[in-house]
């Protein structure tokens, strides 16, 4: 059995706190400048799926804005699982974050002594119903550009999101379900938190690393099926028209798994409904992620 919301407890700096007393003081710089990094990640069936993939990342992440984890890779592995056990979960989206720490009122990240490390897992998260895994969720295309690759880049994965939630700000205002992302010449880039795949004539196409699209763990996943399913996959640039006359479209990222597009300004895609190559991959996917020797497992055997 999972515990309730209430029962959960949340790792801070290597304590775990029942949730209502899970804080984090208001001078952390995580809080004040989103200056952190983090990822979401999830459980499958008692096997955290990539976990040393989002591990790495988180590292890499961290290196990039110069903020040491005062942990090493295999300890904050053991801190992940050690919060799965005591939360009793085989299933599970885990949100784990590094922040700057603890510091004043000036953004200085030289003030901030000791990086604060949080873990929260929760029972798995839906982000969409069957009948949108079925139909394909709705887009509007944003003109929210991504933040270039020499600005604050979404190649790390900080906690400053404010790009992406503009975008899905302009999606709720549309009444669609996400918005995509353009690059500052206004090619394709990615949704606010999935990387995009179009099919077109039997071939996948996604925007190459130059767009500032974060490089994701589910596109990596999703690349290696379609190689083992016999598709090519092309990297390059791709415009709003192109996406138009796709013959499927879908997203991919953690929290969202593989989501088919079904509508892309109005314009219907595939049929709108989830076309066959993306069902393939999808069905691929699903076997992957149960797959033990493709994560780590929580309850050792
Ligand atoms: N692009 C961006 C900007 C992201 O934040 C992805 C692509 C997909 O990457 P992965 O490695 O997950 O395949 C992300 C994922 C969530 C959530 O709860 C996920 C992300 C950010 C915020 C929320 O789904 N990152």
């Amino acid at each position: 059995m999972s515990p309730s919301k209430s029962e959960l407890l949340i790792y801070i700096d290597g304590v775990f706190h029942p949730r209502s007393e899970a804080k984090i003081s208001v001078f952390d710089h995580g809080f004040l400048y989103g200056d952190g990094v983090f990822e979401g990640i999830r459980a499958y069936d008692g096997v955290v799926f990539k976990l040393k993939e989002h591990i790495d990342r988180l590292y890499a992440s961290a290196h990039a804005i110069m903020l040491n984890i005062p942990l090493s890779k295999e300890d904050m592995v053991e801190a992940v699982l050690e919060t799965l056990r005591r939360n009793n979960l085989r299933d599970a989206y885990i949100r784990l974050i590094v922040t700057r720490g603890v510091g004043d009122l000036g953004l200085d990240p030289r003030k901030c002594l000791k990086p604060s490390i949080v873990i929260i897992a929760v029972p798995a998260l839906k982000l969409y119903d069957e009948e949108k895994r079925r139909r394909g969720i709705s887009v509007t295309v944003s003109w929210t550009r991504r933040d270039s690759v020499d600005a604050t880049s979404h190649e790390i994965k900080s906690l400053n999101y404010l790009n992406s939630i503009l975008a899905k700000i302009e999606a709720n205002n549309a009444g669609a379900d996400e918005a995509i992302i353009l690059d500052a010449h206004g090619y394709i880039c990615e949704a606010t938190g999935e990387n995009i795949f179009l099919v077109k004539d039997g071939r996948l196409y996604t925007p190459p690393r130059s767009s500032g699209a974060l490089p994701g763990i589910t596109a990596s996943v999703v690349k290696k099926i379609a190689f083992k399913l016999g598709y090519e996959v092309i990297e390059r640039n791709l415009t709003v028209t192109e996406l138009y006359s796709a013959d499927e479209a879908f997203l991919t990222g953690t929290g969202a798994e593989i989501m088919p597009i079904g509508e892309v300004n109005k314009r219907i895609i595939g049929g709108g409904k989830i076309g066959p190559v993306t069902e393939r991959i999808l069905e691929e996917f699903k076997k992957i992620v149960r797959d033990p020797s493709e994560g780590v497992q929580i309850y050792r055997v």
